[in-house]
């Protein structure tokens, strides 16, 4: 039971959408901020999607949930973003036939840009926010250079079901549990260049490459198969990644929240500082530790020449969605 305490206010756009729809209920299931902590839904949408949000609300309900100590349904960006303590950025704008990526990031951005100034102007002192809507590390940098008030390390990108992702498949190829994999850093953006690091993963405390004699599948076959995972789900079910999206969401905010356990490190994108030679502000996948409070980068990991050359590739591909977006960005 909630005993008292003081409800996180969550703000989740695009909330009527297919993530919308797992990730909600995870939330009022207590998943996000554990079994004693109650939480707000605070539910943006664009209004003609405001009907079908009425019945994913009429649904929340319907679980009768204890820690879902209230819902706010709006399609008005200053509403939703009111008081909120975590700001959860779902909504995008699809990728369309015959859409070029610099005109995506350019829709997208009309959408980031107000949204960052919205929260500036109305969320918590305290608020952190996580941007899942792709592309998600340049909408992230979109709206955090829009809310120069916030400070920068409030804002996360999801690089987390790329962690899941590379999490399982190397708990497949060594035929152990998936919590035996520890350690798993993706480098850079949540995109085919994404670099999912084997070379720094452990299982049972022991390096992957001394578990995994396939060093071969390591550095190849594996790298390719999370980089193109989201590709395979689609072509499989039709549809985009959905649930494990929602879960990657409940695993991002709760490493974020928490205390990372010992040794270990989890993925997300944040404002670069220049660790490892990635230019600053880019909002970069590293491996990161918190005590709760604050996180940061975990320091001197070892790249072979093919990881630094795949790093430079994905930060490559970040500089130029910078780029494309410049004109959207504040001087
Ligand atoms: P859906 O198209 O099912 O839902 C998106 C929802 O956002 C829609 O209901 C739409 O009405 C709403 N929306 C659009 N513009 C909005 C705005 N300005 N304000 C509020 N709501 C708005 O997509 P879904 O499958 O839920 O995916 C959402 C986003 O997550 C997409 O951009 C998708 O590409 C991205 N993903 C990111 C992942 C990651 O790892 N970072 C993985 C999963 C997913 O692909």
């Amino acid at each position: 039971m909630s005993g008292g305490k003081v409800p996180i206010q969550v703000t989740v756009t695009g909330a009527a959408g297919q993530i919308g729809y797992s990730l909600l209920f995870r939330i009022a299931h207590g998943d996000m901020f554990g079994p004693e902590q109650p939480v707000v839904l605070r539910l943006l949408e664009i209004e003609p999607a405001m009907k079908a949000l009425e019945g994913v609300a009429m649904e929340l309900d319907d679980c009768a949930f204890p820690l879902l100590a209230g819902m706010q349904l709006t399609h008005k960006a200053e509403d939703a973003f009111e008081g909120a303590n975590w700001v959860l950025l779902v909504g995008a704008a699809p990728r369309k036939q015959g859409m070029e990526r610099s005109d995506l990031l350019n829709v997208n951005g009309g959408i980031f840009g107000p949204q960052g100034k919205a929260i500036a102007k109305k969320a918590s002192s305290d608020v952190r926010i996580l941007v899942v809507g792709n592309p998600c590390n340049t909408n992230a940098y979109i709206a955090r250079m829009n809310a120069p008030e916030i400070p920068a390390e409030r804002w996360f990108a999801m690089t987390r079901l790329d962690e899941n992702r590379a999490r399982a498949q190397i708990a497949q190829k060594a035929k152990v549990p998936v919590a035996a994999v520890t350690n798993i850093a993706v480098w850079g953006n949540h995109s085919t260049t994404q670099y999912p690091d084997a070379a720094n993963a452990r299982i049972a405390g022991l390096p992957v490459f001394e578990v995994i004699s396939d060093h071969g599948w390591l550095k190849g076959k594996f790298v390719e198969i999370v980089q193109k995972r989201g590709a395979s789900v689609i072509e499989a079910r039709g549809a985009s990644s959905a649930a494990s999206a929602a879960n990657a969401v409940v695993d991002s905010v709760a490493s974020i929240v928490n205390p990372t356990p010992w040794g270990d490190w989890h993925s997300v994108a944040v404002v670069s500082h220049g660790e490892y030679s990635v230019p600053e502000w880019l909002q970069f996948g590293f491996p990161v530790r918190s005590n709760g409070e604050q996180w940061e980068v975990v320091p001197d990991l070892h790249h072979d020449d093919d990881a630094w050359k795949r790093i430079r590739v994905t930060t490559q591909e970040l500089l130029q969605e910078q780029e494309m977006v410049k004109e959207l960005v504040p001087s």
